[in-house]
């Protein structure tokens, strides 16, 4: 949804990604500012603040000078919108993505315990298609883990990238995991999306992993 008001309050901005989709912007008369930010929507991050600075990428579609039409050659840009091959495995990221995917299910979990005192656990979402699993956009999802009181609900962070949930020892009792060697993690996660012929589909995760803790060694 695009808002274009000149009364809207942006703290100064000309336009703003509020994250699910919502873009509010002074005018709509800026074709390069509404591009800029329908691009934070695809996961774009702002190259004068999130990366970069002011004068390092200024002339790029993210960047902060968007009078003059961008340079067109926004390597940060496509990378983040799956163009570019970032982990180097010969795909073109955004083709390793399950269209339609049949299952929905969690892949290379880890659970380790850090010499910061914390317990960090790291996932991927995957759906198998056609018997391969696959890459997924799971915005939103909730993590709690059964023997503690810990709950996370983690969301509006980079979809796509690799999931992460980091817990102290005021949440999880750090001793009794290294001694108990693993933990149980509960995940569930929703992947609404659109079948080939546009009906709609929901495939829902729900499950208890137990998952071996390992030491990060010292520095
Ligand atoms: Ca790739
Ligand atoms: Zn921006």
């Amino acid at each position: 949804m695009i808002v274009a008001s000149s009364t809207v309050n942006l703290q100064g901005f000309g336009g703003i990604y509020f994250d699910q989709g919502q873009i509010a912007i002074m005018g709509a008369e800026n074709a390069y500012l509404v591009t800029h930010e329908l691009a934070h929507s695809f996961g774009a991050s702002d190259l004068y603040v999130d990366l970069g600075g002011r004068f390092q990428f200024a002339q790029d579609l993210m960047g902060n000078s968007l009078s003059a039409p961008p340079l067109p050659g926004d390597g940060v840009l496509w990378g983040e919108l799956g163009f570019a091959d970032i982990d180097r495995n010969g795909v073109i990221d955004i083709a390793e993505f399950a269209a339609f995917p049949e299952s929905l299910e969690l892949a290379e979990s880890t659970a380790t315990l850090t010499t910061k005192g914390t317990l960090e656990l790291h996932w991927q979402f995957v759906g198998r298609a056609s018997g391969v699993p696959k890459r997924l956009v799971i915005p939103k999802f909730q993590l709690d883990l059964p023997d503690f009181p810990a709950v996370a609900v983690v969301e509006g962070n980079v979809p796509w990238r690799d999931k992460y949930a980091v817990f102290d020892g005021t949440q999880v009792d750090l001793a009794a995991l290294a001694q108990a060697g693993h933990v149980r993690v509960h995940i569930v996660a929703r992947h609404p999306f659109s079948r080939r012929d546009w009906s709609r589909a929901v495939l829902t995760l729900d499950t208890v992993v137990d998952l071996p803790v390992v030491r990060a060694l010292e520095p």
